[in-house]
């Protein structure tokens, strides 16, 4: 049975993990309500250090310990809170019977109590590897033999909300936070989200592109203006180049156009006339730079030139266009160019962009993957192109953005030369790199729950709003109380809004702001007034504080900080757990079956083992770590000859 577990998260929920077996199991839940437990001693229980099933104590940090059994017919695993899911493995568990069933035990604190919760499962010993990553767990089954738990919330945090639990008077409502629309449907999820939320409105009659709704465009604002930002701040100046390229610049290039020509739109008529040269819709800009630098560049004093746009590009994307994942008309791309005297200037470059967007990609809060692309997939015109890379919830990847080392390659098809100190003539060294609408989907894939989005506050339209608790008789007081709270809200810079709609129930105002994911709500009702103070709630995670009225400034600017440091790390640690390197080709074809997310192999470096590769696990090649050290060891699971590299695999989007 139980020996002490201590967690403020939405437990488990088998019928959740259930539902993606191939076969249903039966489960059965009970939730009771185990208040003969005093908390206080419970904080203080001394832990029961147990033996896993491969013999190890149980590894638990900061003096939390918590342990507690995982019964199964077959055999005892045991449920173990580790700071990293690799330092807790679970044994091999021979499995003859033809069903599993196990039945486990949580006592489970909120604020509300401590809750003693059963739940049972039986399920076939044949069931696909399942992967399980939501409410700070991870489960995994591999056909049933392995079972392997591991508690991901780092002990301080369960501390901290231990303390606060044991503090709050207890009544208050307990958080749940539910993501199974968002893990098993997440296309649907996603759409849902747009839409509703009123961030975009894809019914526009025509394929690919779509109409950016107010809220939206607030979010596409911020991404916008912190990316804008970070390029300021590093000497790249904001230009703006002309749509339409000549056939005859976009051909000059010969592995750009190649590549290109089946994904450009064409305009061959001004009118009624049919033009004489044929002028196409840029589909990304270097052509359109090219000539120019031609004539801009002299000497080397004329260099380095660093520059970017914020476009709409048009693409005739074949494979089927999906809202800001794949569109037709990319809107919002935001394109850097640079030129440079010498190679070791433009990988200089290249760092510097990896910088800039990884500054990007963490001010979203929103995880990446940094990954170099095999040679066969970089970017046409490129020498080599390093792409981020973010694993949605139904396991498939997304590469969110791109830096590209052109080289000289460019520079020689345009004849673009600087005069060196010396006096020789050289052709220039060139990189671009690219961010369009993309990431907006990581951000809200990264956070999200089945209430909504949940957006980071740093790209929050709306950070804070403020719902009255209306009472009968005390209606002006209210307003009043939130009125004021609003005023410093926004006096301390926070982006504030005030919902005094008076026709909405204050249960339809919360609901409406959960669905857009605003971080914070701040609730005033008659108690609160007569208490002097407001409840604020996050969005995040659900959880209510109390705080002094006047402090309220105060108090959000701390939550709103360690709201981003929650968010981030929550959305890491998902990304990492879906992060897997595997020993043999059998393996990574059944975890790219079941879109497991980003499959590591050991590679030996030969292209025709990568395609290989392709063809076995029906995923894309992604290419090779940008974002580690780590030196392969061991042999190409293609081949079988010494390893070169890391591979990584995914089903991509
Ligand atoms: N000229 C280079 C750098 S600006 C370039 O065009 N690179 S790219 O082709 O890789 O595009 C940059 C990024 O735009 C990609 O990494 C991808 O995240 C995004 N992107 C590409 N095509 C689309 C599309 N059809 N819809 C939405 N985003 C796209
Ligand atoms: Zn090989």
């Amino acid at each position: 049975m139980l020996f002490g577990i201590a967690f403020d998260l939405p437990i488990l929920h088998a019928s959740r993990l259930a539902t993606r077996f191939a076969t249903e199991p039966r489960v059965t839940s009970t939730r009771t309500r185990a208040l003969d437990i005093p908390l206080a001693k419970f904080a203080i229980a001394q832990p029961i250090v147990t033996p896993n099933a491969t013999g190890h104590p149980n590894t638990i940090d900061n003096g939390i310990r918590a342990s507690a059994t995982l019964t199964c017919t077959i055999r005892k695993l045991m449920l173990a809170r580790t700071r990293t899911p690799a330092a807790y493995k679970a044994a091999n568990t021979a499995v003859s019977a033809k069903s599993l069933v196990c039945s486990f035990t949580f006592f489970h604190l909120s604020r509300r109590g401590l809750y003693h919760e059963a739940e049972r499962v039986e399920m076939s010993p044949t069931h696909p590897p399942l992967m399980l990553s939501e409410s700070g767990y991870w489960l995994k089954t591999f056909c049933g033999c392995l079972l392997e738990f591991s508690f991901l919330q780092h002990s301080y945090t369960v501390m901290k909300q231990l303390d606060r639990a044991i503090n709050l008077e207890r009544g208050s409502t307990m958080p749940t936070i539910k993501r199974e629309q968002w893990s098993r449907h997440f296309g649907k999820w996603f759409r849902r989200i747009l839409i509703e939320a009123g961030i975009m409105d894809y019914r526009y009659p025509v394929k690919g592109m779509a109409v950016w709704l107010p809220y939206g465009f607030k979010i596409r604002r911020n991404m916008l203006q912190t990316l804008r930002s970070l390029l300021d701040a590093t000497g790249h100046n904001e230009m703006l180049f002309p749509l339409l390229i000549p056939e005859a610049s976009l051909a000059k290039e010969s592995e750009h156009m190649k590549n290109f020509e089946g994904q450009v739109f064409w305009i061959t008529k001004g009118g009624l006339t049919d033009l004489d040269v044929k002028l196409a819709l840029r589909p990304t800009s270097e052509t359109v730079i090219a000539p120019m630098l031609k004539l801009w560049i002299r000497s080397h004093a004329d260099l380095p030139l660093k520059m970017y746009q914020i476009v709409n590009v048009f693409r005739y994307e074949t494979k089927a266009t999906r809202p800001l994942i794949r569109m037709r008309e990319v809107d919002n791309f935001k394109e850097a160019h640079t030129v440079h005297a010498t190679e070791a200037e433009a990988d200089a470059q290249i760092k510097e962009a990896i910088e800039i967007y990884k500054k990007f990609f963490d001010t979203a809060a929103a995880p990446y993957k940094m990954t170099k692309r095999p040679v066969w997939d970089k970017f046409a015109g490129a020498e080599y192109s390093i792409a981020f890379d973010q694993i949605l919830p139904d396991g498939r990847v997304l590469q969110s953005g791109t830096v590209h080392k052109l080289g000289q390659k460019f520079s020689k098809a345009f004849s673009v030369t600087y005069e060196t100190e010396k006096g020789d003539r050289e052709y220039v060294w060139q990189t671009c790199y690219g961010i369009s609408g993309r990431p907006i989907v990581g951000m809200l894939a990264a956070h999200g729950d089945d209430n909504g989005a949940v957006l980071p506050p740093t790209m929050a339209p709306t950070q804070v709003v403020i719902i009255p608790i209306p009472f009968k008789g005390m209606e002006k007081e209210i307003d009043e109380a939130c009125q004021a709270v609003a005023d410093s809200l926004r006096k301390a810079d926070i982006r504030t809004e005030f919902d005094r709609r008076e026709n909405v129930t204050p249960g339809a105002k919360y609901y409406y702001w959960e669905l857009r994911g605003v971080p914070l709500r701040v609730e005033i009702g008659p108690r609160d007034l007569k208490q002097g103070q407001v409840m604020i709630v996050r969005r995040d995670t659900m959880e209510k504080q109390a705080c002094k009225m006047d402090d309220t400034p105060k108090v959000v600017k701390e939550t709103i900080k360690t709201m981003m440091e929650n968010m981030k790390q929550k959305a890491w640690q998902w990304m990492n757990e879906h992060v897997h390197r595997v020993g043999s080709l059998d393996e990574a074809k059944r975890l790219t079956k079941h879109k497991a997310g980003i499959v590591e192999v050991l590679w030996c470096g030969n292209a025709e083992c990568g395609h290989k590769l392709e063809a076995e696990t029906e995923a894309s090649v992604l290419g090779t770590p940008e974002d580690s050290e780590e030196k392969a060891k061991g042999k190409c699971v293609v081949c079988g000859k010494n390893a070169e590299d890391i591979l990584r695999l995914a089903i991509a989007y």
